[in-house]
């Protein structure tokens, strides 16, 4: 049975990626930090819960030494924290969501590199964003973040070629998930706002393109795969049946 570690496994993205590979076949290792959480989805969908905070490299250390074997990494972990300009912008914001959207993507991916070789056939996907692809008012912080990430993945395959792994884009617009209320640190009614009055993509929607990447034959890689609520043409262009 092939090994897929999902980070952010938790909920949303993470947590129905972990679900669809289960039902794929994959033994599926779940990561995150919050444990409760994860051992109830682990126990919902199948897989191994172990903690594992991406931004902490004695967390990333520990949870790869559980790992014996791995085919497939999907670095979900990430988010936004606020929607300031940059004349207002804070630090700690911006540092830690580079830290958990880049330097937390590189140290699983550099970790679990031998065991993706190792396996012959391995595959990595990085969760990136639109977020990624275009810049919006308020967003640098984390527009800046993805952009990063997308050069880190872009740079992976470069370097990985000739090897017996894949690397893909996965960026999705606007998606249902924690992801709103974490970025306004739990303000909920300003989270709903973000989906007010249209259709968000659905955590499943894009756990669905990542399996759809992943369940493709050894030799296809899907570079990217860019995927948007009919209702969204750019991150702050959505249209709404309220407004
Ligand atoms: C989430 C999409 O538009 O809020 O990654 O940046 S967006």
């Amino acid at each position: 049975m092939k090994t897929a570690v999902v980070t952010g496994a938790s909920s949303g993205i993470g947590a129905a990626t972990a679900c669809r590979l289960a039902a794929s076949g994959y033994d599926v290792v779940l990561g995150a930090r919050r444990i409760d959480r994860l051992e109830a989805v682990a126990a919902e969908f199948g897989g191994r819960a172990l903690p594992l905070d991406v931004t902490d490299p004695g967390s990333v250390e520990a949870f790869v030494a559980q790992v014996e074997d791995c085919s497939v990494l999907v670095n979900n972990a990430g988010g936004a924290l606020g929607l300031e300009p940059v004349a207002e912008a804070d630090d700690e914001k911006w540092r830690a969501m580079y830290d958990v959207n880049v330097l937390g993507t590189m140290r699983m991916t550099r970790a679990l590199l031998p065991h993706l070789v190792a396996s012959g056939d391995g595959h990595v996907v990085n969760v990136g964003s639109i977020a990624g692809l275009e810049t919006y008012d308020g967003g640098a912080g984390y527009t800046a973040a993805k952009h990063a990430l997308l050069a880190v993945t872009e740079t992976l395959r470069l370097e990985l070629l000739g090897q017996p792994v894949r690397v893909t884009d996965v960026a999705p617009g606007a998606v249902e998930t924690e992801f709103s209320i974490v970025r306004f640190a739990g303000d909920e009614a300003r989270a709903a706002k973000v989906y007010e009055g249209m259709t968000p993509l659905t955590a499943d929607d894009v756990a669905e393109c990542i399996v759809f990447a992943i369940t493709r034959p050894s030799h296809v890689n899907i570079d990217q795969i860019v995927v948007k609520p009919r209702d969204q043409a750019r991150a702050q262009r959505v249209y709404r049946s309220n407004s």
